[in-house]
């Protein structure tokens, strides 16, 4: 071969190998929740996000109700770590039994208000985590949110821990619900979201908690969940993130380009989380009670006794989480 070709040649391939990434025909992200849901517009903002900005080179296709696990969410962050997944838009809880510090937003009333998680996922506390998060074997993008969880049940109004006894309640499959739920008096019960639907439309459990925009989207009040109390007493977010091995194969404009799209697809997402839920903004909660639902908000006083009834369960937590972690949440909190 001349001199000449073997340069020509050379050259084609380092040009090649620069653009010629080996993109996947499609990345799989997993969720729990779809569109509607603000959980699953974060999600497919992302896609859209990413299609527009690469041309339509990276292809991004939302996976919800984590079927890619056959439905149980708290496997998610193993099936990303080993790659089954390529990517997810995540909630803290079901990632906490793996990355136990994830545990710290499930805090019972760490969080009094949307300024209090963001001084934590916004903050220094945040990229704590993402820290962690990666030492997990994870690659973290952004943060979302699903949003406050507040308690729903088909029986009786819930003012005070007492009146939660005996009553059923669909927990997730974390086990610091189980604890704080026990810990209240209620009779909880772990079930992934696949089998918490059926389980609350057969009556087969009284309550659950989630955020009010599921509530909304799944018109609760239509299977019975007649009594909601806003107690704010947890927050989850959510976390884009993209397992390591496929992270490295993708070039470092494409990388900054996927970061940007969760950013702007998870500023997007908490837009949508809160809208109807804001102190300025209450229209979704008008819309509830509209319907005949009775909403009761908690005096400071009365989320006190919750407070107190779950200080262990709080105390407990902290210890396996990390005390240093969770101080200096409370901090930022208290600095809010
Ligand atoms: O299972 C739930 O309650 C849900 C949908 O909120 C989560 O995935 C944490």
């Amino acid at each position: 071969m001349g001199k000449m070709l073997l340069i020509a040649a050379l050259a084609s391939l380092a040009a090649g190998s620069a653009v010629a990434q080996d993109l996947k025909d499609e990345y799989r992200v997993s969720t729990v929740l779809p569109a509607p849901f603000p959980w699953g517009q974060a999600a497919e903002k992302w896609a859209e996000l990413t299609a527009e900005r690469s041309d339509g080179r990276i292809n991004l296709k939302v996976y919800p109700g984590t079927q890619l696990v056959q439905g149980d969410q708290t496997r998610e962050f193993t099936a990303l770590r080993q790659g089954v997944i390529d990517m997810a838009v995540g909630s803290t809880i079901n990632w906490s039994p793996q990355v136990t510090e994830l545990n710290l937003f499930s805090l019972p009333f760490l969080m009094p208000d949307y300024a209090a998680m963001d001084a934590i996922t916004q903050g220094e506390v945040g990229e704590r985590i993402f820290d962690i998060v990666q030492q997990n074997g994870v690659v973290p993008l952004a943060w979302a949110e699903n949003g406050f969880r507040e308690v729903t049940n088909s029986k009786t109004e819930i003012r005070k821990p007492e009146d939660m006894q005996g009553l059923k309640l669909r927990v997730v499959g974390s086990p610091i619900y189980n604890d704080m739920f026990t810990a209240m008096g209620a009779n909880p019960t772990q079930m992934s979201w696949a089998d918490a639907q059926p389980a609350l439309t057969t009556g087969a459990v009284d309550g659950q908690e989630n955020p009010l925009t599921i509530y909304t989207t799944l018109n609760m009040q239509d299977l019975g969940q007649n009594n909601i109390t806003l107690w704010g007493y947890v927050a989850d977010p959510l976390i884009f993130a993209v397992n390591s091995q496929v992270w490295d194969s993708f070039s470092a404009d494409d990388q900054e380009l996927l970061r940007q799209a969760a950013v702007d697809a998870g500023a997007f997402g908490i837009e949508v989380a809160r809208k109807g839920l804001t102190e300025d903004d209450q229209s979704l909660i008008d819309e509830i009670r509209s319907k005949g639902v009775n909403v009761v908000t908690l005096t400071d006083d009365e989320k006190q006794a919750f407070k107190d009834a779950t200080a262990s369960v709080y105390e407990d937590w902290k210890q396996k989480i990390g005390p240093d972690l969770v101080d200096a949440a409370e901090e930022a909190v208290a600095n809010r």
